[in-house]
């Protein structure tokens, strides 16, 4: 079985209106899509998804921004997925992002970096079960 990792499109992007380039590139990059919704989080559910970033002095703003509009949730498969979708993100930080990644081309700033990527194997499962609880799975 492939890989699974979660992605998010963010509410930056979402905002500039760049779902349709991102998903082209996705699948331009040999990933399956197999779960796709759009949704806005609560400040709570924000929380819950971000918790282990609790006690880093971005949390706040990064779950205010994350619920600030609405969001694209995916589940995309490939081979080396997490790691393949961390290298067509790039850096966290778009400044220091490789040219021609999502982030360096769209993201604005450390916060607002356009897109999510699972970290590793249990992340992506504990992220895909956070967004898609049992009888929707
Ligand atoms: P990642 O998304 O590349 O895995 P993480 O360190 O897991 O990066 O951080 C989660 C998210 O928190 C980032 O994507 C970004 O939106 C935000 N973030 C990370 N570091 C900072 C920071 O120093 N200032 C503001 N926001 C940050
Ligand atoms: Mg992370």
């Amino acid at each position: 079985m492939a890989e699974k990792t979660l992605a998010i499109i963010k509410p930056d992007a979402v905002k500039k209106k760049l779902i349709g380039k991102i998903i082209q590139k996705i699948e331009e990059e040999g990933f399956k899509i197999s779960g796709l919704k759009m949704i806005l989080l609560t400040k709570e559910e924000a929380q819950g998804f971000y918790i282990v970033h609790k006690d880093k002095h971005f949390y706040d703003p990064l779950t205010d921004f994350m619920s600030s509009g609405e969001i694209l949730i995916m589940v995309l498969e490939r081979e080396n997925t997490i790691s393949h979708w961390r290298e067509v993100m790039g850096a966290t930080d778009p400044a220091l992002a490789q040219p021609g990644t999502l982030r360096q081309m769209y993201g604005s700033s450390v916060e607002r970096n356009a897109t999510h990527g699972s970290d590793s194997p249990q992340t992506a499962e504990w992220e895909i079960n956070y967004f898609y609880k049992s009888e929707e799975k």
